[in-house]
């Protein structure tokens, strides 16, 4: 595919453009050198506010060594809340935005959770200024998770990439997204909270679906939705942010939320009989 046809290209952006079908772009393994494919990536994210590349994007040592780490930390946050008697409150982290996932940020990244030069380049292109590598963790979604939950991460100029490192059953609870929902698109001000009006117009949902080394793209404030896991294995999203050298995500970055590691067993305590008494 990268070494498609003028035309070819072409057909195909006109492709992705109205049908909305994200998921034919393909690539070669850790690269995105070749112009015509950045300004494909370039065009569905400022159309559609999203990209979906199937890959490998990834080699299969850069994504075993990011999710050896990912399932690192997530023994540590285990650990953490059985000390603090808050093991029965799954998934622990008052980071976890909706029940049964857990957003877990982490410091620093390996593999495929490490700075990639591409994607700066791409988003210096996108945000027309310097960028670095600003976040990195791990998104799970455990199985019987709670309800669908749309939302936007934000407004700031903020570019996520997400791959897996496993194959998941379909219904392991992929991102939905929402076409054109993003800063400065057609259906900007859709609801945050609600899931797509189909029938007063909006764009349907997208599920992106990822194999191992697949990569999705997705700008902070583009529409997209957390959904059950209904499989029985614990689904994890390798995620990095890039983005402008001065835009920091305070909320969701790791030092600007509650978390376990803040808790002291008098806080964790009340935080037990407080969730005790909402049952
Ligand atoms: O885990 C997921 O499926 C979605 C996570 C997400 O969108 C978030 O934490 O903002
Ligand atoms: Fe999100």
């Amino acid at each position: 595919m990268l070494f498609a046809t003028l035309s070819q290209w072409i057909g195909m952006l006109v492709k992705l453009l109205v049908t909305g079908r994200y998921d034919t772009v393909r690539m070669k393994q850790d690269s995105f050198s070749e112009v015509c494919f950045g300004v494909v990536l370039l065009v569905c994210l400022r159309t559609g506010g999203f990209a979906l590349v199937r890959g490998p994007c990834f080699s299969d040592a850069g994504l075993a060594r990011a999710q050896a780490l990912a399932e690192e930390e997530l023994s540590k946050v285990k650990s953490q809340a059985e000390q603090l008697g808050l093991a029965s409150l799954a998934p622990w982290e008052g980071a976890s935005f909706s029940s049964g996932r857990l957003d877990m940020p982490l410091k620093s990244g390996t593999g495929a959770l490490a700075s990639r030069e591409d994607l700066k380049e791409l988003c210096e292109k996108l945000f027309r200024a310097p960028c670095v590598h600003s976040g990195r963790g791990a998104f799970w979604n455990f199985p019987n998770s709670g309800p669908e939950h749309w939302h936007r991460d934000g407004q700031l100029p903020l570019l996520t990439a997400v791959t897996v490192a496993k194959g998941y059953p379909k219904n392991a609870g992929f991102l939905r997204l929402q076409p054109f929902t993003h800063h400065g698109a057609i259906d900007e001000d859709a609801d945050s909270h609600r899931e797509p009006k189909v029938h007063a117009g909006e764009s349907e949902r997208v599920a992106a679906i990822l194999q191992p080394g697949d990569l999705l793209l997705f700008l902070y404030s583009t529409k997209h939705a957390a959904v059950p896991n209904l499989s029985d294995q614990d689904r994890c999203l390798l995620y990095s942010v890039y983005g402008p050298e001065n835009v920091q995500d305070e909320i969701n970055c790791c030092d600007g939320r509650p978390s376990l590691k803040t808790y002291s067993k008098a806080e964790a305590e009340i935080l037990l009989m407080m969730a005790n008494a909402l049952q």
